[in-house]
């Protein structure tokens, strides 16, 4: 199952054509230049290439008005003084006589990339468009937009497919108010985005934009606005937002298929944005939706104005979408105060919306709200705008070396090998680690297998490793202990069992152990347990442990090697669940995980290489409310943990010590 690049050199051929500096940004070479970065390194070439076609009158009919549509119709035959005065009657746009032409190609494309991945033809797809959609409203072209692409192709889904829900995150740093008010009161589309906003002085400068605006009448709460109050915005800010308000709701939500405004004027260097995330940050924006949906995501472009970003965001994107290992997300420092007040804000305003906020902290005192805080002189220590990014530089995204094996596995003779796998030998010389007796040699790999394996990920021979093992327990340490002699830093991640696997080595490592039974006092510092007293059948407790303790420890902790052990007694665990878990953690570690399985779990061989091998795995269906216990009780750990762990917190209250920078310890929960 591939990964769709809807491209077609029409849309550059347009452009403005008289004097105006609100303007002048959107050019052809946004186009050119990102596609000729996919061609130049080689991922053009990876993507099925599918031809774009012109929407239909009746797909743009879908969101504009009979009228709008006719008028736009009548722009190729207007002279420029005509364009310039058809132009000025919306906000911050230009027309060309060849708008319309590429105006319908864009939307055309959008509605090809759904067909696309609705048939089965591809897994997802990028569409690399001009004009963007996410401003255009029923009757009106705003910021660049003419039809609105996404829209469009959210209500052809609906319409021609039958999909139920669709999710729409909209990255871009302006906000997609067209896509807003096409679907403010319709429940069946989840309108996500987040914007540069400095309570409402940024374009489009909209009240609406704020984070109090849920949706109207049936569709509120199917509206989630992320104001972003400060410039500089970093990648642990898009992150926490993620972990603590999008990720959440969208498994709540439970998607049939996932389109994504995508603009890369959130990244560092654009002019508009003037946000400092690197393009990198991309490839998990794009990892941690990939798993939604069994894996249906459209993305269509929208903004990106500095060329280099733009051409660097979209390469690591369609890299990501291809199934490589994403980029270590390394020097996470946790998100500014800002960040934390927004993410306070939108997590109060959804509370009553949707049951895994529920228990998010109620409205903020007024003095941190986003509408009322004064408006103190901002960016001081940023660029002043208009010159701003050009001066900026940022290290290019690291080229990614693709270990010649994706998946090992170190299964018993007699089971056949998963599809997409590579068999792993037994160790052929002698153990070098004490055997221990319960390691019966004939059907389970020896431990000196299971550590060549993590040899082997730390050489980038393979990138991942699934092994059956006769104990779990027992084969943690030596394997831990072979990771942190080669100087790598190993996240344990334990699923099931009644105790905390000994012997585990400290330095160099961090432990978290989801389970029933695990003892609610952690032990030390370097093992954090998670304890579901309702058992791990318990699916929403189970995705609110993953989304707001384990996936934010786990990039903050930033490891070299993931190792997933799925301990006796984790028989309550889903097998969705789980391949959602091992799909998730591939986001660290440049992907390096090794997966162990208790010797009678076979059953579980299959699915896990699969979701090691990339492949997406099956929604968990629409979550219920979780046990309360166990909200309660993760929510206390998150609590506790943000002493040391800043990607954990959801609230500006440990004001003092989140703003005395890199300091680590906090007010709360020590
Ligand atoms: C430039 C003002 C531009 C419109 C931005 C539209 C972005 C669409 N000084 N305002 S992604
Ligand atoms: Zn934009």
């Amino acid at each position: 199952m591939g990964t769709a690049l809807l491209y077609d050199e029409e849309m550059t051929r347009y452009k403005l054509l008289w004097l105006d500096p609100d303007c002048e940004l959107e050019r052809p070479e946004r186009l050119t230049a990102s596609h000729e970065a996919l061609v130049s390194c080689g991922l053009a070439a990876r993507c099925v290439s599918i031809p774009v076609r012109q929407a239909t009158d009746d797909d743009i009919l879908l969101i504009h008005s009979e009228q709008y549509l006719e008028a736009v119709k009548t722009t190729p035959y207007m002279t420029l003084e005509d364009l310039r005065e058809f132009a000025l009657q919306y906000g911050d746009v230009y027309f060309h006589p060849n708008s319309y032409h590429c105006a319908t190609l864009a939307a055309g494309a959008a509605v090809q990339l759904v067909d696309a991945v609705m048939t089965g033809r591809v897994r997802n797809g990028l569409a690399l468009v001009r004009p963007p959609g996410h401003h255009s409203m029923r009757s009106a072209a705003n910021g660049f937009c003419v039809f609105n692409n996404v829209a469009i192709a959210a209500k052809y889904a609906q319409q021609k497919y039958g999909v139920q829900r669709v999710l729409i995150v909209d990255w871009d740093i302006h906000h997609g108010q067209g896509v807003q008010y096409a679907f403010e009161d319709d429940p069946s589309v989840l309108y996500f985005s987040w914007h540069r906003y400095e309570h409402q002085k940024f374009w489009p400068g909209l009240r609406e934009s704020d984070y109090d605006n849920v949706g109207k009448d049936k569709g509120a709460g199917f509206n989630i606005n992320v104001p972003w109050n400060k410039v500089g915005m970093q990648n642990s800010d898009y992150l926490a937002v993620f972990f603590h308000v999008l990720l959440p709701v969208a498994y709540e939500f439970c998607p049939d298929l996932v389109l994504v405004c995508a603009g890369f004027d959130s990244a560092i260097g654009d002019p508009e944005g003037e946000m400092c995330a690197t393009p990198d940050i991309f490839a998990h924006l794009t990892h941690l939706l990939m798993n939604l949906a069994g894996g249906k995501l459209c993305l269509m472009l929208e903004g990106g104005y500095n060329l280099t970003s733009l051409s660097q965001s979209v390469c690591v994107t369609v890299r990501t979408l291809l199934g490589d290992p994403a980029p270590r997300p390394a020097n996470l420092q946790g998100p500014c105060q800002s960040a934390l007040e927004s993410i306070q804000c939108v997590r109060a305003a959804h509370r009553n919306s949707w049951s895994c906020l529920e228990h998010a902290a109620r409205a903020p005192p007024s003095q941190i709200s986003t509408k009322l805080e004064e408006k103190e002189k901002e960016k001081e220590d940023k660029f002043e705008s208009g010159e701003a990014a050009d001066g900026i530089t940022w290290p290019e995204p690291h080229a990614c070396v693709l270990p010649p094996v994706r998946t090992a596995v170190l299964i018993p003779e007699e089971m056949a090998c998963p599809d997409g796998c590579k068999r792993s030998n037994l160790s052929q010389h002698a153990d070098s680690l004490a055997e221990k007796e319960d390691f019966d040699g004939d059907a389970v790999p020896t431990l000196s297998s299971l550590t060549e394996l993590v040899g082997k990920m730390e050489k980038n021979e393979i990138c991942n490793a699934l092994a059956v093992v006769g104990d779990v327990s027992m084969a943690m340490a030596p394997v831990m202990q072979r990771a942190t002699a080669l100087k790598q830093r190993v996240l344990g991640v334990c699923v099931g069992g009644t105790e905390v696997p000994s012997h585990l080595p400290e330095d160099g490592t961090l432990t978290v152990h989801i389970s029933k039974e695990a003892p609610e006092e952690p032990r030390c510092k370097h093992s954090i347990p998670v304890r579901l007293k309702s058992g791990l059948g318990d699916t929403s407790g189970f995705a609110q442990a993953i989304f707001s303790v384990l996936l934010p420890l786990a990039y903050e902790y930033d490891p070299a090697l993931v190792l997933l052990a799925r301990l006796p007694g984790a028989g309550g665990l889903g097998g969705g669940a789980w391949q959602q878990l091992v799909g998730l953690l591939r986001g660290l570690a440049w992907g390096h995980m090794l997966v162990l399985v208790q010797e009678g779990d076979e059953a579980l061989v299959t699915p896990t290489a699969s979701s090691l091998c990339g492949s997406p795995a099956p929604p968990l269906g629409r979550l219920p409310a979780p046990v309360v216990e166990d909200v309660e009780a993760v929510e206390r750990l998150r609590v506790r943990l943000q002493a040391d762990w800043m990607l954990l917190r959801t609230s500006a209250e440990c004001k003092m010590a989140v703003s005395s920078g890199t300091s680590r310890s906090c007010l709360l929960g020590t």
